[in-house]
């Protein structure tokens, strides 16, 4: 006889740790804040100890209690030295693994730098490299894995000035695929969250009021851009999030979920 669909227990997260990178402000801190809430312990990094120390301090405000790290996500050195302080403290290694951490860089390609080409792909494309070699020996251990890489609407769409921003998301689709196809044999699951354009402070720059007091216009265009009109909230990326890390997502692999309201789909309203 089939076990009966138990969404409580499918989409649980009791008894499960998870690593978030980046997760002191953001999306990142969004999406822990939210596996926390369905259960799971939280280990956080970031490069600062002094935001670090203030994340802990919202997270408990929240209830939750997170332990953050001082690592890099693109030095190996200092990642292994992560991997130790978690399991110290903790006891135990990652179930899930959510490569948050990221950098934009916008510049004309022609006035860009190699150096911040460079820098943007390591951070944004090695890091989640290097964190996901540092996790998945844990998850084979244990029988399970979840790795959630934040990609992006980028991983589709180019535009200008962040050649290597979506050359690193685009990138990042595909050491998606290929984490998926290289261990979803010893039942790890790495799927992707794109999101669409979301209010954080890495987009703020795109949403500043003009001198003239009107709406800047990218904000104006990112709105037409969009069925429903408005941005992204950190917020609207929770569910997704707990859905990739949790049971209920143990048959899907490989896959890139978008969380664009509709951006990806829509060529944009009519201009009046
Ligand atoms: P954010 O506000 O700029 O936060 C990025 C986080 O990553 C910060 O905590 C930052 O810490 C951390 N970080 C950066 N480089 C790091 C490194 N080398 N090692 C460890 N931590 C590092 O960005 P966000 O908007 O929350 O975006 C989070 C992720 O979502 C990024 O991967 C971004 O590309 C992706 N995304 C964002 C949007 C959007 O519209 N906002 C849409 C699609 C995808 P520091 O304070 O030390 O810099
Ligand atoms: C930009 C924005 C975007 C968002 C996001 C969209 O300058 O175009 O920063 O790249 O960060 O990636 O999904």
């Amino acid at each position: 006889m089939e076990e009966r669909f138990d969404p409580q227990k499918s989409f649980s997260l009791e008894g499960k740790l998870a690593l978030v990178t980046g997760a002191t402000y953001g999306i990142g801190f969004a999406i822990a804040t939210a596996l926390a809430q369905a259960g799971a312990k939280i280990a956080f990094n970031d490069r600062r100890q002094e935001r670090i120390d203030e994340a802990e301090k919202k997270y408990k405000e929240l209830g939750i209690t997170a332990h953050g790290f001082v690592a890099d996500v693109t030095v190996e050195e200092q990642v292994k030295g992560l991997m130790d302080k978690i399991s110290e403290t903790f006891g135990t290694t990652p179930d899930i693994l959510v490569n948050n951490a990221g950098i934009i860089k916008r510049i004309p390609m022609l006035d860009m730098s190699v150096e911040d080409y460079r820098q943007v792909i390591d951070i944004d494309l090695v890091g989640p490299f290097i964190m996901a070699k540092a996790c998945i020996p844990g998850m084979i251990e244990k029988g399970h894995g979840k790795i959630i890489n934040i990609c992006s609407m980028m991983s589709e769409l180019g535009r200008e000035t962040i050649a290597g921003y979506t050359a690193a998301k685009g990138g990042l689709k595909m050491l998606t695929k290929n984490i998926c196809s290289e261990f979803g044999g010893a039942n790890i699951q790495c799927n992707g969250i794109g999101p669409g354009y979301i209010a954080t402070p890495q987009t703020a720059p795109l949403r500043e009021i003009q001198p003239d007091g009107s709406r800047h216009p990218f904000d104006q265009f990112i709105c037409a851009k969009t069925p429903v009109g408005r941005w992204g909230t950190p917020e609207d990326l929770k569910g997704p999030a707990v859905f990739l890390a949790s049971d209920a997502s143990n048959f899907v692999n490989g896959h890139i979920l978008y969380v664009d309201g509709g951006i990806l789909a829509y060529i944009g309203k009519q201009p009046q």
